[in-house]
């Protein structure tokens, strides 16, 4: 399954994926291109696509919306001032996969100056912007100091995996069961077809 990592610059996506992936801090350098890296959790796969928030990547980052099973959205919760424009950008992300579950990562929350989950939430409109496609907010800090228990890893860790696993099993069931529609409009079509064409 595949999760799509995507934000503004600096707002902590590969710090995020390298610590999904190998459970530590790793010393980032601003992402040219993107990061691909593949977790285990419980019975599953998940491929993190991490793009680079420079806006060239994040054009790029449309043509993996396709593909993608979560996007997870990840805003500097720090970073007050480019609030509007990261919901500016999930707008326009969005609009590319009108029903894909949104995970928005709420990140930072160990700084001074970070903003809640909550708080988030309001001020980016998110209401509004994901309307009734599933969508959810996670505190985060990937920092173990000064952070209450519900914004530090672990549980950060669970609820993440358990959102995107969830919805993944939704969408295999949504697609067997076009798949199965599929099978029983081509079983209706073809005696229809014969009879018209006298087959
Ligand atoms: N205090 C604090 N700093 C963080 C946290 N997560 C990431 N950072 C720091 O934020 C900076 C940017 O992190 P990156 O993970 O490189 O950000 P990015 O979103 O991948 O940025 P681009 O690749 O430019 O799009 C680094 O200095 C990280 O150490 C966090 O939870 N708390
Ligand atoms: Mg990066």
């Amino acid at each position: 399954m595949q999760t799509l990592i995507i934000g503004l610059d600096a707002a902590g996506k590969t710090t995020l994926l390298y610590k999904l992936k190998l459970g530590q801090v790793v010393t980032t350098i601003p992402t040219i291109g993107f990061n691909i890296e593949t977790m285990v959790y419980k019975e599953h796969s998940i491929v993190g696509w991490d793009v680079g928030g420079r806006s060239g990547n994040r054009l790029v980052a449309r043509h993996y919306l396709k593909d993608a099973d979560v996007l997870m959205f990840v805003v500097d919760s720090n970073d007050t001032q480019r609030l509007e424009q990261a919901a500016h950008e999930l707008v326009i992300l969005t609009k590319y996969a009108t029903q894909l579950p949104v995970l928005v990562v709420a990140n930072k929350q160990d700084l001074p100056g970070a903003i809640s989950p909550k708080e988030v939430r309001e001020r980016m409109k998110l209401q509004t912007i994901l309307k009734d496609r599933p969508w959810c907010v996670l505190g985060l800090s990937t920092m173990t100091k000064n952070v209450p228990l519900e914004y530090s890893f672990p549980s950060f860790y669970n609820n993440a995996f358990e959102y995107i696993s969830y919805h993944h099993k939704k969408h295999q069931q949504n697609s067997a069961i076009s798949q199965n529609w599929v099978g029983k409009l081509s079983s209706l079509i073809k005696p229809i077809k014969a009879y018209l064409t006298g087959a």
